[in-house]
């Protein structure tokens, strides 16, 4: 064994522009592309580990963009990290908490680097440095969010005949309530049994609006609501009132904000995000106090590509719950991957990667490619 820890040697970011398959359509934003920003740490022992946070429409859902993302990791974690034991992930990420307040996707994306970089180097996933992994396959739902009903339900009826996904997520808030709910309605009764059926108002309703909307929704058939209101004090009031279950997600931005919402039992589900939570580590105290307080579980996506996804799904495979499932179908909705293999998606389920790290490896070409200042080599 080496006697001097191997040490932060650099730190590399890029910022990757990619196509989405459609437009992907949010009461915040139409999306017509994701960035990513990628982040490599490079260690003293020459190994190098993977990170990538994301936003969904620029600034349009919290207070990171890509370019904040790049320029405050390059700026002012860097220097923080350089010459740093890369072994002691938490004490480096306590340090770097000392130097940068808030930025928790950032954060997030380093972190996951710098777990990567810990996995490869004792041979281990990703997984087993967060406590222990406790399944090799997410339940993975799938958003329909085209803004079309007719093409919801035909993207959804394609989806269930591959197997891929058979809950559906969609995305309203942006329409008129009763066309919202007629909508919701008339793809839960396409799909009838053979689906679940969700949605998610990313805060797009009023308090009086989401008491009418929920209503509805639980007669329409819909089984979760996702923060139809911006006010956690406004979900806590919402919450049982019908027969429907309410989740938190904007609400909940990490264990402070998952205690105070836990306290007043003001959620049946948490969303957790591992962006959202300022990292791996983070959502694990998510999931703790949830668990804890008798809240149910989902993993959430920052619609990130597929390092974003896959230390999520590491974090999420050791949850002791995970009742309502996985939302980490990111990297699906870009039409480029950026892996050298493919991510295993198949019966309605992804497999956590088994090999040391997050357990992938990157196509150099095609990063390479789809990064917006680099150079643009052409790929086979
Ligand atoms: C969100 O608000 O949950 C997750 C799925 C999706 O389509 O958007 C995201 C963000
Ligand atoms: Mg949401």
């Amino acid at each position: 064994a080496a006697l001097v820890a191997p040490v932060v040697t650099g730190v590399e970011t890029v910022i990757l522009d990619l196509p989405t398959i459609r437009p992907h359509k949010l009461s915040v934003a139409t999306m017509n592309g994701q960035v990513l920003t990628l982040v490599r740490v490079h260690c003293s022992d020459g190994v190098t580990g993977i990170g990538e946070c994301t936003t969904i429409g620029g600034l349009a859902y919290g207070g990171e963009s890509p370019e904040s993302m790049k320029t405050n990791i390059d700026t002012w974690f860097a220097p923080v990290m350089m010459g740093q034991d890369a072994t002691r992930v938490q004490a480096l990420m306590a340090r770097i908490g000392k130097m940068v307040k808030d930025n928790r996707f950032a954060k997030s994306a380093v972190e996951c680097a710098l777990l990567d970089a810990q996995g490869k180097r004792l041979g281990l996933p990703v997984s087993e440095l967060l406590g222990g992994r406790r399944r090799d396959r997410l339940p993975v739902a799938w958003t329909l969010a085209s803004g079309d009903t007719a093409r919801d339900i035909a993207e959804a009826e394609r989806m269930l005949d591959l197997r891929r996904h058979n809950i559906f997520k969609l995305k309203i808030g942006a329409r008129p309530l009763r066309d919202d709910i007629a909508h919701v309605a008339a793809i839960k009764a396409a799909l009838g049994d053979r689906a679940a059926v969700r949605v998610d108002v990313n805060m797009a309703w009023s308090e009086g609006e989401a008491a009418f909307g929920m209503a509805a929704l639980a007669d329409a058939g819909c089984d979760l609501v996702e923060q139809p209101v911006a006010s956690a004090a406004a979900l806590s009031r919402l919450v049982r009132r019908f027969p429907v279950a309410l989740m938190a997600d904007e609400s909940l931005t990490g264990p402070e904000s998952a205690f105070e919402i836990a306290r007043v039992q003001g959620a049946d589900v948490f969303a957790v995000k591992l962006e959202q939570s300022g990292g791996a580590f983070n959502a694990l105290r998510v999931a703790a106090i949830a668990d804890a307080a008798g809240i149910g579980l989902y993993g959430g996506t920052m619609l990130e590509g597929a390092v974003g996804t896959v230390i999520s799904a590491h974090a999420f495979a050791t949850f002791a719950n995970l009742q309502w499932g996985t939302e980490l179908f990111g990297p699906l909705l870009l039409t480029e991957d950026i892996l050298a293999g493919p991510l295993d998606y198949s019966d309605f389920e992804l497999t956590v990667p088994g090999g040391p790290g997050l357990g992938l490896t990157l196509d150099e070409d095609r990063v390479a490619f789809f990064a917006r200042d680099g150079i643009r080599k052409t790929i086979s």
